[in-house]
């Protein structure tokens, strides 16, 4: 029987993510070109020894389904699973979907229990970073904690999209609240850099410590917190927890044992399209702050037989370019993601890109209908001049398309359904097709 249960919320309707969410789980939204994002948490997983997990998701998607069981096979010298349950499966009127992150987790405590785990490490989804949830585990062993949240130092213009702690010289919690919205409501919440140094990590002007979303509880202590009517401001009750930020940590603070871990590594929420833009653009600078390139802790993902990529004349300048790629004579790159089997016409210039990249090639055939039908074919025509842009899988831009930088907080969505700017960055959905020649 395992000693740790690995629990990752694979998401809500991940409605920040649209239209990355529009036709896909939130596990299953590609990264770093040729991973998705569920990839990262079970890679820290397997690399801590934590072989047991399962995958709370809202909808159950067949490429999700596939994807997982076809990379996470454990044989008979490493025992382990790695399942989805998802809410999709469970609904009815009396359960309904999860109504947040400790209802998700409830709504699963069979299958918590069937596993008789001492303890279970409940982890996001959508975040990047590399940690080895050991060294949590002895914090949380050490302490003799009942739950032990992983905390990083953050400075203050990043407190609005955290919950927040005050903890004692042990690193016991004192008080948590969940995303403060004024000065005033963080201000308590202010640590002095010499208590974080003292504790090992620089402080570099962050005064504040966040929950990265990565809780280890002792399971009966789990189970009976989840069991626990909290007040409720909204609804002016004692209803059972919906989410941990909110309501299960701020009312326990006092009568639990709430302990923190300390974290000083990259860590990235990739909730959000701007997020998710701009670190999957970093990928490719000289000194990424997340490096897929580590020997000590592998990101596994699904072995695709894929063929080298292609490029012929081009100029490339801060890419990451995953496996299966062509780049046409002329064109130039720059600061940019291409993703698996990503076609890219001659005499293109792309800069902050991220191109998802397609499911196949197109055959003689495809590509001849293609023209009958006067529709582009897949990926990026030829001259195209396209930048700050995302362009989902299996899109098509036809030849000439221009695609400019807009306002940072421009958001509008195209009539047709062909493109949606969020953050001021254009995203093309899946399958979307961009006729010859416009310019958006
Ligand atoms: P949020 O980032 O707002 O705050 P939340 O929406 O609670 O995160 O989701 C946490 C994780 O659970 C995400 O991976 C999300 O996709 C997933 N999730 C959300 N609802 C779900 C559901 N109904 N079913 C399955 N999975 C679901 C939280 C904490 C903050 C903390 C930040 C750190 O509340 O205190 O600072 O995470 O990112
Ligand atoms: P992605 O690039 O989204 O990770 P995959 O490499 O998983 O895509 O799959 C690429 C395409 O191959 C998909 O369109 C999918 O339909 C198809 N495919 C992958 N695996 C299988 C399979 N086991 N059976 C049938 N089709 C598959």
């Amino acid at each position: 029987m395992p000693e740790v249960l690995s629990l990752i919320l694979g998401g809500g309707r991940g409605s920040r993510l649209f239209p990355l969410t529009k036709s896909r789980a939130k596990p299953a939204v590609p990264v770093g070109g040729k991973y998705r994002l569920i990839d990262i948490p079970i890679s820290n997983c397997i690399n801590s020894r934590l072989n047991n997990i399962y995958v709370l998701t809202q909808f159950l998607s067949v490429s999700l389904h596939r994807h997982i069981a076809n990379t996470y096979k454990f044989d008979m010298f490493s025992k382990g699973f790695v399942e989805i349950l998802a809410a999709q499966q469970a609904y009815d009127e009396q359960i309904g979907w999860y109504q947040g992150t400790a209802d998700a987790v409830r709504q699963n405590i069979a299958y918590i229990n069937r596993e008789e785990p001492d303890e279970v490490l409940i982890l996001s989804g959508d975040q990047l970073y590399r940690m080895d949830y050991q060294q949590l585990i002895e914090t949380h062993r050490k302490s003799k904690a009942e739950v032990t949240i992983a905390a990083i130092p953050v400075p203050e213009e990043q407190t609005a999209g955290f919950g927040l702690m005050r903890m004692d010289d042990s690193g016991r919690v004192l008080s948590f609240t969940e995303k403060p919205k004024t000065a005033e409501a963080r201000k308590p919440y202010y640590t002095p850099s010499t208590w974080i140094e003292k504790m090992g990590i620089p402080s570099k002007g962050r005064n504040y410590l966040a929950n990265m979303g990565i809780y280890l509880f002792n399971t009966d202590k789990l189970i009976e917190m989840l069991n626990a009517p909290v007040p409720d401001k909204l609804h002016n009750a004692m209803l059972l927890p919906h989410d941990f930020g909110s309501n299960v940590f701020p009312n326990h603070v006092a009568d639990r044992h709430i302990q923190a871990h300390l974290f000083d590594g990259f860590w990235e929420d990739l909730g959000t399209i701007k997020s998710y833009h701009e670190t999957s653009l970093a990928l490719g600078e000289p000194n990424p702050p997340f490096d897929f390139f580590s020997p000590e802790g592998p990101i596994f993902t699904r072995m695709r037989n894929l063929p080298a990529s292609r490029i012929n004349g081009a100029a490339l300048e801060s890419v990451t370019i995953a496996d299966g790629c062509v780049i046409g004579a002329g064109s130039s790159v720059k600061h940019s993601l291409i993703g698996v089997r990503s076609v890219v016409g001659a005499n293109c210039h792309l800069k902050d890109v991220v191109m998802i990249g397609s499911d196949g090639f197109e055959t003689q055939v495809e590509l001849e209908e293609n023209r009958r039908l006067g529709r582009p074919h897949l990926n990026i025509g030829e001259g195209c001049r396209i930048e700050r842009a995302m362009l989902d899988k299996d899109c098509r831009i036809g030849q000439g398309v221009r695609i400019r930088d807009h306002d940072a907080d421009a958001d509008y969505d195209d009539p047709a359904g062909r493109f949606h700017i969020r953050d001021g960055i254009v995203c093309v959905p899946r399958g979307a097709v961009i006729p010859d020649g416009l310019e958006i």
